[in-house]
């Protein structure tokens, strides 16, 4: 996969009266050079037109496109890949699905499926909750930066690291081995959107992506 550097979710609670596509397309324009459409909430026929819509944007600036649990949606709209959680389809048959191509990137929580992970095949990993979020509404204890730093030492997949990631703690995380990273409420929620995305790049590790 086209290597990547800071990783935006989607979030729509975060920005009430503003248009997906033109948050999205901030945070791109800040630095994001991955995207992903998460949405735990509309129906499917709305997932399928904010993917649609997502797809264009992110074609047009030439950044990777994945899509949160909907396989079916993410090949219609030609995603660049789909983002699996530990209880969705498991790797091995979402590869079947995908083909060898498309990106496939699991949520890992501790080092045995961060394992199972790049064993199986994943193309990355996302490590966390690193601090606690009020994004995911399942409860799951944050797994400290302790984590990244297993991750870090251990894994070769790219891995990023999610969960409670601030402008104001993103240095503890690239501390402990992260060079990729990723937000929702602080890029999404954030007024100048655009400066939040600038103020991160600046803090990580220079990538080929963009
Ligand atoms: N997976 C682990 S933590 C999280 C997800 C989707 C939510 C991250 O959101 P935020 O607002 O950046 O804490
Ligand atoms: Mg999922």
């Amino acid at each position: 996969m086209k290597d990547f550097s800071l990783y935006a979710i989607t979030g729509e609670q975060f920005h009430p009266g503003r248009d997906l596509v033109t948050v999205m397309e901030e945070a791109i324009l800040g630095g994001a050079d991955i995207i992903q459409l998460r949405d735990k909430t509309s129906s499917k026929r709305d997932v399928l037109e904010k993917a649609r819509a997502l797809r264009g944007l992110t074609r047009k600036h030439d950044v990777t496109f994945i899509v949160n649990d909907h396989i079916d949606i993410a090949l219609t709209v030609d995603a660049d890949g789909i983002h699996l959680g530990q209880d969705d389809l498991p790797l091995e048959d979402a590869r079947r699905i995908m083909g060898p191509d498309k990106i496939i990137g699991i949520s890992t929580h501790h080092i045995g499926e961060a394992r199972a992970a790049e064993a199986g095949g994943a193309d990355y990993i996302g490590a966390g909750p690193v601090f606690p979020t009020k994004s995911k509404t399942d409860v799951v204890d944050p797994v400290t930066t302790g984590y990244i730093r297993q991750v870090a030492a251990e894994i070769r997949i790219p891995f990023v690291a999610i969960g409670g990631i601030k402008l104001h703690n993103v240095d503890q995380v690239t501390e402990a081995g992260a060079e990729r990273v990723c937000a929702i409420s602080e890029i999404v929620g954030a007024e100048d959107i655009k400066d939040v995305c600038r103020r991160f790049r600046a803090r990580l590790p220079v990538r080929e992506g963009k």
